[in-house]
């Protein structure tokens, strides 16, 4: 049998976190022949939520699962890791600025990229799905200078399926036969979900784009906007399909993209499509098994350009609200 892989689970009983977990130990994440040892690292308030976890874990009597561990300081959660999930983050809550938000959030990743820096595995990977996301990113990734950056992607997967689901229902055809879909952007509402490469079923993309107001008035925002639309409904945030998303990618990133598919991620710019170096911004992207690659050569018309240009704006001004609130 394989050595078990360590993965670490922040935010580990949140609601994203409870739904992950038992995905990730029965092997939906990195394959059902692969031992994880779980370890789960929540504030000290949340220890005892994270140990009936544990016991619920531990009660699935689950092959794959090797140990399970839990913890409140990083250093001790991330030794030896090589799969991170940075699911846990400070939630807006009522009459919070933004700025305090991001600030918030900039302490917690900054501290956990140099906790992660000193004591991560050499293969560690990092996966950061905790919002801002991208910006949280981008901030861990600062602050482990000797982990490559590469190895830091922000999840916009769950963004990725929901224009699968809803290309699929527009064209009347299976989700198995979407293919070509980007994400670009920030993980917000100003995301822009692009069309223009896909293919769903005998339909392109670009056919389907042709109905501008289904395109602009329906399919962009229902796909951006649709955590809020999962708030109001189900008067909770969007967390088994979260999850689902973490799972999609790290299994992609771990295992590859099958043939000349390509999913989306965000990842730090390294000055593709126009957007800025060091930005971690969502692309589409293809994975060896090891590491991203970004897809090259796709054209980018007037009204893409456009909607990524936006989006891109957007991540560059949290960047600079961080640094000015850091240099405050
Ligand atoms: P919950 O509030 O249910 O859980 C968050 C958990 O994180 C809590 O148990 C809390 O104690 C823990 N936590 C907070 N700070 C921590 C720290 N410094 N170290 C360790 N644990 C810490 O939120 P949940 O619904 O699970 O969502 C988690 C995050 O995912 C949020 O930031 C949310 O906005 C974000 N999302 C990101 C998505 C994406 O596609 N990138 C989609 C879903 C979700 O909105």
């Amino acid at each position: 049998t394989k050595p078990p892989v360590v993965v670490t689970v922040t935010g580990a009983a949140g609601t994203i976190g409870y739904a992950a977990l038992f995905r990730v130990a029965a092997g939906a994440m990195l394959g059902r022949d692969q031992p994880v040892v779980l370890r789960l690292l929540e504030l000290p308030g949340a220890i005892s939520a994270a140990e009936g976890i544990a016991m619920e874990l531990d009660d699935c009597a689950l092959p794959q699962l090797a140990a399970v561990e839990i913890f409140d300081d990083p250093r001790a959660a991330f030794d030896g890791v090589n799969q991170v999930l940075l699911i846990g983050a400070k939630p807006r809550s009522k009459g919070m600025e933004r700025a305090d938000l991001l600030s918030a959030n900039a302490s917690i990743f900054a501290t956990q990229g140099a906790a992660l820096n000193e004591v991560a595995a050499p293969d560690v990977r990092v996966t950061v799905v905790g919002n801002p996301a991208n910006t949280n990113a981008a901030i861990a990734a600062r602050h482990a200078p000797d982990i490559p950056r590469e190895r830091f992607s922000a999840l916009t997967r769950l963004d990725h399926n929901r224009a699968i689901a809803q290309l699929s229902h527009r064209a009347g055809v299976p989700v198995t036969e979407i293919s070509g879909v980007t994400i670009w952007g920030n993980h917000s509402a100003t995301q822009y979900p692009d069309i223009f490469h896909a293919r769903a079923g005998e339909t392109t993309g670009a056919e389907l784009a042709r109905d501008r107001e289904w395109l602009v008035d329906d399919f962009i925002p229902t796909v951006a906007q649709r955590g809020s639309a999962i708030i109001a409904a189900r008067g909770a945030s969007s967390a088994a399909s979260a999850a689902n998303g973490t799972i999609d990618h790290v299994q992609t990133w771990a295992l590859g993209t099958p043939g000349d598919s390509w999913t989306s991620a965000a990842i730090v710019s390294p000055g593709a499509y126009g957007v800025p170096e060091g930005l971690v911004c969502s692309f589409p992207v293809r994975s060896d098994g090891t590491d991203w690659q970004i897809v090259e050569g796709l054209e980018i018309n007037e009204f893409s350009r456009a909607r990524i240009d936006a989006s891109v704006a957007e991540l560059e001004a949290e960047i600079a609200a961080v640094d000015a609130l850091a240099t405050r």
